[in-house]
């Protein structure tokens, strides 16, 4: 493999052609500031963005849009220079960018990964709404990328920051027409989450355990993918997320949304795993009020030719059997473990248990996987795990605590699936 297609995964189908990316700057030297870091990544996603439309988009016409990056930062202290950057860089097109506490595990500045769509005349549309919303249209439906960037009352209780954070974000879903029920994939980036916090009327309490209270709160009520289910789901219906840790006292969201445009196109599916307990149901002693997330969303889209493309995101995956943290202290087992309940909840047999037959895949054919990682010294333990069963898979490793104290590592991801032509 050589360098551009070790970091880049393109996804080319019959309606649309997305790319995933991950832009990670050389270690810096004693010359390197954030700046000559940030720039480095960002123009080496367009340098690879150039090379990937000679080798392989030869003869279409359109444009390469960043729809959004997820920049993760050393220091959160940079964001706002960061930011006036991609101002410079972008300008009339700045993709939403999520800027992340968490340090990259090779000791750099920044990482960014990055998603892009192939903008072709006639079949796809990419909108710019500002900074915290955009739009990508194809397939006969929309996508609607969006961020919450930090609150603006941090004075006040995290239980309180993060209810804020979920209405401002579903102001700007409703803004563009979307309700909150389309949103399928939510990132949850909270600093200090394992801290112990006190509540008036909880008691003695935990950041995450305030979240997870807010946003039973907020989600009481939404009819989750409402006429976008397969017709005989039952089961729990969440998005899939990611709470994690990071630095500092932030509460950062990224969300993504889905709307058909042409009834009967798009469908979706919350994944559980049959090895867990859905979080949502978890026991008081994790969380009085339950994390509401499913393990994974399953999006199934009309080709063009009749055959289906899926997006599998799968959500912040533990060492976790039932409700159970296992191997306390062992993070080489405890890195297994959270691959063996990937490779269950994308497998064919648990697509095809959910209503969504042909879409299901192998753990080595993901488009990519975000490992977070708590402690330095599990560093090289855990990405030779992940080497060792992934050879193929684009990774990104990055520090950040993970909500359960004994939990060492946490692993969310992408996967592209296809069904074979029914014609
Ligand atoms: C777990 O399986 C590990 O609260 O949104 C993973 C993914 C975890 C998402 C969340 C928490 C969340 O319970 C922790």
């Amino acid at each position: 493999m050589n360098e551009i297609q070790r970091n880049c995964y393109l996804n080319e189908t019959s309606g649309v052609c997305q790319v995933l990316m991950l832009s990670i700057p050389p270690v810096p030297s004693d010359t390197d500031t954030v700046y000559t870091q940030i720039m480095a990544a960002v123009e080496q996603i367009h340098v690879r963005l150039r090379h990937l439309k000679t080798e392989y988009l030869s003869g279409k016409t359109g444009c390469w849009e960043v729809v959004q990056q997820t920049i993760f930062l050393k220091d959160y202290a940079w964001r706002d220079a960061c930011q006036e950057m991609m101002r410079d860089f972008y300008k009339e097109r700045v993709p939403v960018n999520i800027y992340v506490p968490q340090s990259p595990c090779d000791g750099q500045m920044v990482a960014i990964e990055a998603i892009i769509i192939f903008r072709e005349e006639g079949m796809t549309s990419v909108e710019y709404h500002g900074e915290d919303m955009v739009i990508s249209r194809h397939d006969g439906m929309s996508w609607y990328f969006c961020r919450q960037q930090d609150p603006d009352n941090p004075q006040e209780d995290v239980y309180t920051q993060s209810l804020a954070s979920f209405q401002k974000l579903r102001e700007n879903f409703l803004k563009e027409g979307v309700p909150f029920q389309n949103v399928i994939r939510i990132w949850i980036y909270l600093g200090n989450i394992t801290e112990e916090v006190y509540h008036e009327k909880e008691g003695k309490t935990q950041r995450y355990k305030e979240l997870n209270r807010a946003r039973s709160d907020f989600f009481r009520g939404i009819p989750f993918f409402e006429g976008l289910l397969p017709e005989h789901y039952h089961g729990p219906k969440y998005p899939a997320s990611t709470g994690i840790g990071g630095t500092g006292d932030c509460v950062v969201i990224g969300a993504l949304g889905v709307m058909a445009e042409e009834p009967g196109k798009v469908q979706v599916v919350p994944l559980e795993n049959p090895q867990q307990v859905p979080a949502s149901a978890y026991g008081e002693e994790y969380s009085r009020k339950s994390p509401k997330f499913s393990r994974a969303m399953a999006v199934s889209v009309e080709g063009r030719g009749g055959e289906r493309n899926g997006i599998i995101f799968v959500s912040g995956t533990a060492s976790i059997t039932d409700a159970e943290s296992k191997y306390e202290g062992d993070p080489v087992l405890q890195t297994e473990l959270t691959l063996e309940n990937i490779r269950v909840l994308i497998h064919e047999e648990n697509l095809a248990a959910h209503g969504m037959p042909g879409l299901g895949c192998e753990l080595d054919q993901m488009a990519m996987i975000r490992v977070y990682i708590k402690h330095e010294q599990d560093y090289e333990i855990i990405k030779g795990v992940c080497d060792r069963l992934m050879p193929n898979v684009m990774k990104l490793f990055t520090f950040s605590d993970v909500c359960r104290p004994e939990l060492l590592v946490e692993i969310e991801g992408m996967a592209f699936t296809q069904t074979r032509n029914s014609e």
